[in-house]
């Protein structure tokens, strides 16, 4: 019994360290809690401004939760997240962030997204009026800072995707499509966070470009990720007394906290597996996870 308490310790200790993030926007109603909102569009549509305007207004900076039937407002539930023309006002350079919660950034990590403009579909009675995504990565810890101005863009300067730069009626995706941006180029680990930039300029209510899209199903999914070849957390790594705590966590006596190192030794949810055994080994001849 101690045994099976003490790989159960470690099987939980697994799933902490895995902090994958998923949302659908299904929370009624959806506060955006953890999320960044800013609205730098110019000219501005005021009410984004106002406390007393409503809170998709002022609280979500001009996002809102759609509501309706998967499939075709939302890609999976009930609701999604969506952005329109009325963030501007008049003719405006339309450019609204929603920056999601930070991130523990390796690469080979994935995030990614489902988008949609019902009325880029050239068959469409509403065809006509062009959209545009940029979604774009700080690497800057907890930061939201996109600047201030319309075409400013702060600490997220690296562009990861820019969905219809060229303002084409037809050239945003009118079918729930994903997007997927797998993480590489870091030297160590870092955190980070992604924003998603509404960027139209000739928009706003009297812009011949901007009407609306749609986001759901927004994820960020890490990649297995090795322990370390100092496996009882003493300071001195592959040796001996290394390889015997890995083979007694095999055996459910996993050294205590606050080391971390657990059975999963590559992180992949699997507890004691011959894939674990093989890459302790292999880290500690100096490899990769
Ligand atoms: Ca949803
Ligand atoms: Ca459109
Ligand atoms: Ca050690
Ligand atoms: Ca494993």
């Amino acid at each position: 019994m101690k045994k099976l308490l003490a790989l159960l310790a470690c099987i939980a200790a697994t799933s902490a360290a895995r902090a994958d993030f998923n949302e659908g926007f299904e929370a009624v109603p959806y506060m955006g809690t953890g999320w960044s909102w800013h609205n730098q569009s110019n000219p501005i549509n005021p009410a984004t401004l106002d406390p007393n305007s409503g809170t998709w207004n002022y609280l979500l900076q001009g996002w809102e939760q759609a509501s309706g039937p998967a499939g075709i407002l939302t890609h999976t539930g009930d609701h999604s997240l969506m952005i329109t023309f009325a963030v501007g006002s008049d003719v405006s350079t339309l450019s609204d962030w929603a920056i999601t919660p930070t991130q523990t950034l390796h690469n080979g990590d994935t995030f990614s997204f489902w988008t949609i403009d019902r009325d880029a579909d050239p068959n469409s009675i509403f065809f006509g009026f062009a959209d545009r995504l940029q979604v774009r990565l700080s690497t800057n810890g907890s930061s939201d800072n996109t600047g201030t101005t319309e075409f400013d863009v702060g600490d997220f300067t690296t562009l990861i995707f820019d969905i219809n730069p060229t303002l084409d009626p037809a050239g945003y995706p009118y079918q729930w499509t994903q997007f997927t941006y797998t993480v590489t180029g870091l030297s160590a680990p870092t955190t980070g966070r992604f924003a998603f930039r509404y960027f139209v300029e000739n928009g706003g209510p009297l812009g011949i470009n901007s009407d609306y899209i749609l986001i759901d199903d927004v994820s960020y999914q890490s990649a297995p990720q090795c322990g370390s070849a100092d496996f009882n957390c003493d300071g001195a790594i592959g040796t001996d007394a290394d390889i015997e705590a890995f083979f007694a966590c095999l055996s459910g006596a996993c050294p205590p906290p606050p080391c971390t190192s657990t059975a999963d030794f590559n992180g992949d949810g699997s507890t004691g597996t011959d894939a674990d055994i093989e890459a302790f080994f292999r880290v500690l001849a100096g490899g990769n996870c």
